[in-house]
């Protein structure tokens, strides 16, 4: 690695990288989005921070700059994405090059099972490795427990932490560290910004309170941001999210229920039976086998419509070039 990038390496740049960018040509530096805003981005560079101007950059991009201007931006790796809220059709990118999604849950209210088994979809299909982190754990003394009951209903790692009493807050830090990027997601008021602060050790971002009553917080967080720890590595903060829309191909949703895929594929013949079975024998949870059928529904629904929006961008062309040929036929 060059001497000058060196700086970089905490926030993931590596030998391939350096390969990707050298084929980019001469005279360009290497900096990360870490935070995008609508005309421009703030870009960690080699030797700091500082503003560029341009548009589409997403949160933890790897741009090249030349003249202050970002010119190319480097492949995304992987990609965290949702549906736009209130829109049937559209993305909205939420990190790139994300290493780990944690999925940030509150103890001061109920485990929201459903909501977790979409954000675990997203995550699945951004490419990058979901884990789930239930936060105020000083608030729950059956903590520890609803983590272990979480893991095995999930099948992916579940943190306990507390930023009061600092339980468990290393594990978090080390999903990161040396040179990973993790990414938060989660409701209002799960305490996203809270455990950044912990793990980086300043009073960086800003924290909401919650309502009492119903735990809801007071989306604090604005927008998205990246901050490299002490020991390495990098967080994305977001703000929290009312409603998790899919937006997913059938992957997402089949490597979340993975055992529910795997049963059905045991028994090509007849996989609606042996799923059945597994319910009525008490393999399988009836609520996680309708979570399923639901987010299998929303994803074919999603895919259908894409499949439309293609044909209908086909027909117009088609007519077009049916008008031409017969123009051209007349002369
Ligand atoms: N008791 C306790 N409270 C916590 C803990 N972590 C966060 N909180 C509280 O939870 C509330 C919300 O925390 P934030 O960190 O602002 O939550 P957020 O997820 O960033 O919320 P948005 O930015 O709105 O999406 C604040 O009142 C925090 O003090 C914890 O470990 N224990
Ligand atoms: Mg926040």
């Amino acid at each position: 690695m060059h001497e000058n990038t060196a700086a970089l390496a905490p926030l993931g740049w590596n030998t391939s990288r350096q390969v990707e960018f050298d084929a980019l040509g001469a005279g360009l530096v290497p900096a990360r989005v870490g935070r995008a805003d609508r005309g421009g981005a703030l870009v960690i560079g080699p030797s700091g921070s500082f503003h560029v101007e341009g548009a589409g950059l997403i949160t933890g991009d790897w741009v090249a700059i030349a003249g202050g201007r970002p010119v190319a931006v480097l492949a995304r790796r992987t990609l965290l994405e949702r549906r736009a809220a209130g829109r049937a059709d559209a993305a909205q990118a939420i990190a790139a090059n994300v290493d780990v999604v944690a999925i940030v849950q509150g103890l001061d209210r109920p485990l929201r099972e459903r909501r977790l088994h979409r954000a675990l979809a997203l995550a699945w299909d951004a490419g990058a490795t979901p884990v789930v982190v239930l936060t105020k754990a000083d608030l729950d003394d059956q903590a520890a427990a609803r983590g272990l009951a979480l893991e095995a209903a999930l099948g992916v790692h579940a943190h306990v932490v507390s930023v009061r009493t600092g339980d468990g807050l290393g594990p978090v830090a080390a999903l990161a560290a040396p040179d990973r990027t993790l990414v938060l997601i989660g409701e209002s008021g799960a305490g996203k910004s809270s455990l950044v602060n912990a793990l980086v050790g300043t009073e960086a971002l800003a924290i909401g309170g919650v309502r009492t009553g119903d735990a809801k917080g007071r989306h604090t967080t604005t927008a998205r941001h990246l901050v490299v720890l002490p020991g390495g590595g990098c967080l994305i903060d977001t703000p929290g999210v009312r409603e998790l829309g899919l937006w997913t191909s059938e992957e997402g949703v089949a490597a979340t229920f993975s055992d529910i895929t795997a049963l059905a594929a045991e028994h090509d013949g007849e996989p609606g039976c042996a799923v059945e079975r597994a319910v009525e024998e008490g393999l399988l949870d009836a609520a996680r086998l309708a979570s399923h059928r639901d987010l299998q529904r929303e994803t074919a629904a999603l895919a259908l419509r894409a499949d439309e929006r293609e044909w209908r961008a086909h027909g117009r062309r088609g007519s077009r070039l049916i008008r031409r040929a017969l123009r051209e036929k007349r002369r």
